[in-house]
């Protein structure tokens, strides 16, 4: 039993729960989990108010200390792991992986609304709006930006795998699912992302599941 247990939604929808959990698996920190569906809201948000009055999750408890919000939680882990470089290393490469997590946090809500994530979601093209577009090609640009400044080291956006790939793995599914045309340089990106073992492995037991969130069945 580890000191770490992580509160997760399904894993089929929940783009949220999914950003903890591969960066913690991806760098090989060890964690139990706990599962609490939310196709029956008024279930999910009686057990999650047992852990968090936000009633959302990811949620990590640690010891005595209860953090919940993924990019909290990503924080976090970077405190108490400093040895795994869940941020890039240098300064200038950490400010930007930061700025783009707080962007993707705060924003991008077009693309967030009209695409859910849904890996079970059968791989067909879907018509996307100016302000989805819009979305996109933000989202491209400033991956474009990182691996060209700061990613030659390695496949990932920051070279080495690290929170801000966590913070965008959704982003790369949904690419993925809607058939979200990209340019040329960025597949390969997704496709590094795709392939992690930690994101295969949570697309495996994601497939498992049964349960049905209509809202986010588009
Ligand atoms: N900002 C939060 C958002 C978390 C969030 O909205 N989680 C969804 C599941 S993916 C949830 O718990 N929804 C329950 C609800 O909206 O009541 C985070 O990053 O952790």
């Amino acid at each position: 039993m580890s000191d770490l247990k992580l509160i997760i939604g399904n894993k089929n929808y929940s783009s949220w729960s999914l950003r903890p959990w591969i960066a913690m698996k991806q760098s090989g920190i060890e964690f139990d989990e706990e599962l609490i569906p939310f196709h029956d809201m008024e279930a999910f948000h009686k057990e999650i108010a047992e852990y968090s009055g936000a009633k959302c999750v990811p949620v990590l408890l640690h010891k005595d200390a209860v953090i919940w919000d993924s990019l909290s939680i990503l924080e976090y882990l970077s405190d108490i792991f400093p040895n795994q470089n869940l941020w890039p290393q240098s300064l200038e490469a950490r400010g930007h992986a930061r700025s783009i997590c707080a962007e993707m946090h705060s924003g991008f809500t077009a693309l967030r609304n009209a695409l859910p994530m849904n890996l079970r979601r059968p791989l067909e093209k879907y018509p996307l709006s100016q302000d989805v577009q819009a979305d996109v090609a933000r989202i491209t640009y400033v991956w474009r930006e990182a691996r060209e400044k700061f990613g030659k080291g390695g496949v990932f956006l920051y070279g080495a795998f690290s929170n801000a790939d966590a913070m965008y793995a959704p982003i790369v599914s949904r690419f993925h699912t809607y058939g979200v045309p990209v340019d040329d340089d960025i597949r390969p990106y997704m496709d590094a992302v795709l392939g992690t073992p930690a994101f295969q492995e949570w697309q495996v037991e994601g497939l498992k599941e049964t349960w049905i969130v209509k809202e986010d069945e588009v």
